[in-house]
């Protein structure tokens, strides 16, 4: 316990006549005794924890004090009495006046006062002349009388262009009311602490009062890492897969070739999703290593020729156009690999497979897009498969993140038929929320890579970025990624419960 300070304050205590009335206040109490603010708060505590010594009510006091900016200028002056106390007589040029001590802000200032005019027709061109040749320094004047403590006796009107130059600031203090408690007594015996050795060896510990144990304290928190939360919300997904039995696929290769991230997935080489605006290609290396060639074949054929019955796009296919290197921009690229080395497999297996990575899209960026964003996606494989799986799996896990109120639209992708848009009445939000994408992948997608005809595969994606946001109630997603994140709000951010 800060002992002194804690006698000091009973002593002064002491002096004040019992009830409401007659108290300290702590921060008057700190002044008075000379000490920091936090040791009186210290010994407020220690007596508290003695019990009815005394009352102590928390109150907030507001105080005004400079900023550093103001007591620069309580220290040189204003700008403006700087600016016209350094400008000769004969007058400057605006472009020099402007930098003389006080600078753009004394000389506007200036200017706004009338202190100085613009002698346009002087000879050599315009120059600054002052119009007075002395000036109160009022701004100077008053930031000293806050300083002896008169802010509140300051004009409201002079307080306010303190605070707008931003040279006063208005301090909240946290104090405490302090009064006589019911069993007040100057005479406080300090409590023990610590049972030491020497107490135990002559027995002294006998005689001493000992401070209660507060199992309520909490512990310190521990120095340790911290998640993001979009990676809580990571983690929360991925346990949803794998409770469904999903095994996670590989996806380390940001880069791509655009024919496992548009060719395989039967968009035709002419799309405008192809287009610089919205791919990310690489110039170095700008071509990536060759695809299969007997696979690729038939993906060049069902492109440009048709064939499994689809009459394909009629139009030419190029290797060269295949084998561009881009950033993916999509994790559906990592799917038709998966399902390649699946078709490769002697006897066919049904699997589940999902995907939770960044992906890259040339977009115009706003408050909830940047140019990447986390992907994710889930396929299953299984012969027989049809829209009725994929609707009833769609809704076994949005149900695992708490989403029930479903809506299906119908929609178009270029490697799923039939595809369908997902939304969901948020209540939170009061509107309906686009929740992401879904479909079955075409023939044109799966028969090439050999897969057997009657296997089907669904397939349905989201971000991660979204449901992250909404959960953690971020509006703007420079907020929750990026250069301006506050890492505090990391470091607080509360656990993850995408059911809750
Ligand atoms: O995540 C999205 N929305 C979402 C998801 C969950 C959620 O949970 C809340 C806690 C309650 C809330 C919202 N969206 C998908 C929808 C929109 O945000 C959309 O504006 C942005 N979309 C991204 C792509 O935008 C260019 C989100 C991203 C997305 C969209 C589609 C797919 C993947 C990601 C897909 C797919 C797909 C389709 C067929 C087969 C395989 C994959």
């Amino acid at each position: 316990m800060s002992a002194g300070v804690a006698e000091l304050l009973l002593q002064r205590l002491e002096r004040e006549p019992a009830g409401p009335g007659g108290g300290l206040c702590s921060l008057e109490a700190a002044a008075a005794l000379g000490v920091e603010h936090q040791a009186v708060v210290g010994a407020v505590k220690s007596l508290q924890a003695l019990g009815e010594v005394i009352e102590a009510q928390p109150r907030s006091t507001q105080r005004w004090e400079l900023s550093p900016e103001g007591s620069e200028v309580l220290r040189d002056g204003s700008p403006e009495v700087r600016l016209l106390r350094s400008l000769p007589p004969g007058g400057l040029p605006p472009a020099e006046a402007s930098k003389l001590p006080g600078g753009s802000v004394g000389f506007s200032k200036a200017m706004a006062n009338k202190w100085l005019h613009l002698d346009k027709g002087a000879p050599g061109g315009p120059r600054v002349l002052p119009t007075v040749s002395a000036v109160q320094d009022s701004v100077q004047e008053n930031l000293r009388r806050v300083q002896r403590g008169e802010a509140e006796q300051l004009p409201e009107r002079e307080r306010a262009e303190l605070k707008r130059r931003k040279l006063l600031l208005e301090v909240t203090l946290k104090s405490y009311w302090i009064t006589k408690g019911s069993a007040f007594s100057t005479a406080v015996t300090r409590q023990e602490t610590e049972l030491t050795p020497d107490m135990i060896a002559t027995g002294s510990w006998r005689a001493r009062p000992f401070k209660p144990y507060n199992f309520s304290a909490l512990g310190l928190p521990p120095a340790c890492g911290h998640l993001h939360p979009l990676l809580k919300v990571r983690s929360q997904l991925r346990q949803i897969f794998l409770e469904m039995g999903f095994s996670e696929m590989p996806t380390q290769n940001f880069v791509e070739s655009s024919f496992w991230n548009f060719d395989a997935l039967f968009q035709p080489q002419q799309h405008p999703a192809r287009d610089q605006h919205d791919t990310f290609f690489l110039l170095d290396p700008a071509e990536a290593p060759a695809p299969p060639p007997a696979y690729a074949a038939k993906v060049k054929k069902v492109h440009s020729q048709g064939g499994y019955g689809s009459q394909g796009y009629k139009s030419e296919w190029r290797m060269e156009e295949a084998r561009r290197n881009l950033l993916r921009t999509h994790t559906t690229a990592a799917s038709a690999r998966a399902l390649y080395r699946l078709a490769r497999q002697e006897k066919f297996c049904p699997v589940k497979l999902f995907s939770i990575d960044r992906v890259f899209r040339n977009e115009s960026l706003d408050a909830t897009h940047l140019a990447e964003f986390h992907q994710v996606e889930g396929l299953v494989a299984e012969r027989g498969l049809g829209l009725a799986h994929l609707l009833g799996l769609l809704r076994q896990f949005f149900g695992k993140l708490g989403i029930t109120r479903l809506r299906f639209k119908p929609a178009y992708n270029p490697y799923t038929e039939p595809s369908v848009e997902i939304f969901s009445y948020h209540e939170g939000l009061g509107r309906w929320v686009e929740l992401g994408n879904s479909g079955v992948f075409r023939p044109e997608l799966l028969l090439p890579m050999g897969l057997p005809e009657n296997v089907a595969v669904i397939a349905w994606g989201l971000s991660l970025e979204r449901p992250t946001m909404i959960k953690y109630g971020i509006n703007n997603i420079r907020e929750l990624v990026g250069h301006r994140v506050n890492l505090q709000t990391v470091y607080d951010s509360p656990l993850c419960r995408m059911d809750a």
